[in-house]
């Protein structure tokens, strides 16, 4: 399904979001922040078991469209607080929310709210030209879209401070070393690599892959005794999926599993 600035399709079990907007290097407007809800809807209308994101040309994704407001007459009229609450917070809160694993291919920059939704993903892969920029300090404003969240718990305070304060390109390979993101990898192998990527996740275990994702997400406000409960009420739930007794089963016939996402 195509809309104005948003591709979403669906086959065998891997939904894909594509950002194309490629001349404004795939930077975010109100409208298409709306899109983007709506094709995460489509996901799990279409039970899909991963989901990738990704963007045409040659970014990721610039952030918001700084042209999408009038400054001509000032910033009274700026309502950034408003546009955040509406439309960024419930798509970065939908990703991190959805029961399947979501993978980011930053097949180039990814800058301000471009980077936050890249790293609001499970799992980040770019390319080894793409760089990470938290751009915001440039232009008077600091990270947003969960961007101090995300930074803080990827590469702690002073690495999070010195990338939003200063605004340097982070190159995805120091973002790989820094663990920002899960890899980069040459840019020829990268379409492949992350085809393998999804094709893997997509027959992957798939509530095992969301409680995982859940219990991670949730381990940096819990107590260790509170985790351990988490983790326990998760195996609880996975010890009667079918998955399991056909991971297990697979495992002693020593044959590869077939997992039915059940
Ligand atoms: C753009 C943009 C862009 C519009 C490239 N907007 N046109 C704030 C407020 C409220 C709510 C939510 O979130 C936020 C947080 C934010 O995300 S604030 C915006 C943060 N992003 C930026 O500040 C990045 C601005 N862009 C850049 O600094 C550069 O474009 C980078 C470094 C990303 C890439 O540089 P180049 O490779 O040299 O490309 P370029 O600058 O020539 O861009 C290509 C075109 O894309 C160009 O249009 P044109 O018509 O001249 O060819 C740019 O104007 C346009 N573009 N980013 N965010």
């Amino acid at each position: 399904m195509n809309f104005a600035s948003v591709r979403y399709s669906y086959e065998a079990g891997i939904s894909r979001i594509t950002l194309n907007r490629p001349e404004k290097l795939n930077s975010l407007t109100r409208s298409m922040m709306r899109e983007l809800a709506t094709a995460l809807n489509l996901t799990q209308e279409d039970q899909a078991r991963v989901l990738l994101i990704q963007g045409t040309g040659r970014g990721f994704c610039a952030g918001q469209d700084l042209s999408e407001h009038d400054f001509s007459q000032g910033t009274e009229n700026i309502a950034f607080e408003q546009l955040i609450r509406e439309v960024y917070e419930p798509v970065i809160l939908q990703i991190q929310a959805l029961n399947i694993p979501v993978v980011a291919a930053v097949n180039g920059m990814a800058a301000g709210a471009g980077a936050s939704l890249a790293l609001a993903c499970d799992i980040v892969i770019a390319t080894r030209s793409a760089y990470f920029l938290q751009a915001f300090a440039k232009i008077g404003l600091i990270p947003d879209a969960g961007g101090t969240w995300f930074l803080q718990r990827l590469v702690g305070n002073a690495r999070a401070m010195g990338l939003a304060m200063l605004g340097e390109r982070l190159s995805a390979s120091d973002a790989q070393d820094w663990g920002l993101i899960w890899k980069c990898v040459d840019d020829e192998k990268f379409t492949a690599e992350v085809e393998a990527l999804v094709r893997h996740l997509s027959t992957a275990p798939t509530l095992a892959m969301a409680h995982t994702k859940h219990s991670i997400y949730a381990a940096s406000a819990n107590t260790l005794a509170e985790q351990i409960a988490l983790e326990a009420k998760y195996q609880g739930e996975l010890g009667k999926t079918a998955d399991l007794l056909e991971g297990v089963t697979a495992f002693l016939q020593k044959r590869a599993p077939s997992f039915s996402g059940k």
